[in-house]
């Protein structure tokens, strides 16, 4: 009998696609996750399926979108009864880890892992008055107690004590989120100076949703200097980097262990950040490239070939039946993503000609639009202030809300989204057109849970 591959998963928190020197940008170091993409096939166009935590990690786990897993904002965990990666792999005598952050499996869930190390955001709040608007500075935690340094010792040690049996070790970083401080050497690696500045456009957000004007208050953007954000920006690099060698001392474990071309590697994020784009920090209910558009790349040494920069549209539910179809597990009943097998096998160039995402529960009013600091200090809007979802082709992007506001982009002319077209008269037609399509898409994002029955 062949042995079943291991499978790794690492995952980022908040990590958006152009902060990886291979994937384009130029003063981030991140040359352990280089040497990682030099074994991987990389997507460049892979998009999550909500711009929040929950809601994405929940698509990578099932294979579902949100409105099907039914994890469509924060604090809504999985539902026991949803078939995941993990209880897949666990039928299947696979030893389950989960070393860092969760944040969608329920307590129940948890039960199933025969390993966990949890972890989550601990940051610091000694800083100044004003790194503290923007929640960035240096974290005084010891650099050897920092979560991204304690996940990969732990990974480590869990590889070195590996059992006979294969594994699924999901290793996920709570970094590089918000607040935004990490501990010395990493708080002060970037010069600020050299952080280019953020894509904004005078008067943007006059054109686009009134909930992102809300935001931008609420987050003390609409006054913030440039120099503070840029120090922001900084200081996430300062926690890629670092994730960048923790991720680095695992993939030399994983060498020296001679894993290597027994394990397929996953590197991705659940989602991305503004970093000041569009004028507005963190995330938010909406679907910029920025927030949705993360790093992605899968290696198995020997099975998966390598194919550097793949462009094809694809989408995080695609993960679950991709490792499904990998390692021999049938698909399960209820996976709505497609395999990336044949993309990676080189029988296809391109699986999809749109994406899509959704967030948010049935809106309430806009009077839920407002401040909520209950995640630790970081206002937000109110998890149900929006509810909403988005189609995006390679040249077009449409989002819809239940407030009745829009954005159409023109991605072709305007790669940053910063000239938001929904209504205007030139544009009615794609609108058009592309509403039909959302609506479509809609339909074939439906629940085929429960399989039909012929009992009636
Ligand atoms: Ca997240």
């Amino acid at each position: 009998m062949i042995k079943q591959p291991n499978v790794i998963f690492i995952m980022t928190d908040q990590q958006r696609y152009d902060t990886l020197s291979v994937n384009g940008n130029k003063i981030i170091k991140t040359p352990n996750i280089n040497e990682l993409a030099k074994q991987s096939a990389i997507f460049d166009q892979m998009f999550v399926t909500s711009p929040i935590c929950v809601p994405s990690r929940a698509s990578f786990m099932t294979g579902r979108y949100p409105n099907t897993h039914r994890c469509r904002d924060l604090n809504y965990p999985l539902a026991d009864d949803e078939v995941n990666l993990a209880s897949i792999f666990k039928k299947r005598g696979y030893h389950l880890s989960l070393i860092g952050k969760n944040h969608v499996f329920s307590k129940n869930q948890l039960n199933m892992f025969d390993y966990l190390y949890l972890q989550s955001h601990q940051k610091s709040k000694n800083v100044t008055r004003e790194e503290l608007a923007y929640d960035s500075g240096i974290d005084p935690c010891l650099l050897d107690q920092y979560p991204t340094v304690t996940i990969a010792d732990h990974a480590i040690s869990y590889l070195e004590k590996r059992i006979d049996s294969p594994f699924f070790m999901w290793v996920s970083f709570p970094d590089p989120h918000s607040p935004y401080q990490v501990p010395e050497p990493y708080a002060s690696l970037y010069d600020p100076e050299r952080i280019p500045e953020p894509k904004i456009k005078p008067g943007e957000l006059m054109t686009k949703p009134e909930g992102l004007r809300e935001l931008q208050k609420i987050q003390k953007m609409d006054h913030v200097s440039m120099k503070s954000i840029k120090k922001m920006i900084s200081i996430y690099y300062g926690m890629i980097t670092l994730i960048d060698e923790s991720i680095g001392r695992i993939l030399s474990k994983i060498k020296e262990l001679e894993l290597e071309k027994d394990t397929i590697i996953i590197f991705t994020s659940d989602h991305g950040d503004y970093m000041g784009d569009h004028g507005l920090a963190r995330k938010s209910w909406n679907f910029y490239d920025c927030l949705l558009r993360v790093p992605f790349m899968i290696s198995w040494p020997g099975v998966i070939p390598i194919r550097r920069h793949t462009d094809c549209l694809v989408e995080n539910v695609d993960l679950a039946p991709t490792l499904l179809e990998l390692c021999n597990i049938d698909k399960q009943t209820g996976v709505q993503g497609t395999s990336l097998a044949p993309v990676l096998k080189g029988e296809q160039q391109f699986l999809k000609e749109s994406i899509y995402a959704t967030i948010g529960t049935p809106a309430k009013t806009k009077d839920s639009v407002k401040a909520d600091t209950s995640g630790g200090g970081q206002p937000f809007w109110n998890v149900s202030a929006l509810q909403g979802m988005m189609l995006r082709t390679k040249e077009w992007k449409l989002c819809i809300y239940a407030n009745c506001e829009g954005e159409l982009y023109n991605l072709s002319d305007d790669p940053e989204e910063l000239n938001n077209l929904y209504g205007k008269t030139d544009t009615r037609i794609i609108e058009s057109q592309l509403k039909t399509q959302l609506l479509l898409t809609r339909l074939r994002v439906d629940d085929p849970l429960p399989p039909s029955s012929s009992g009636f």
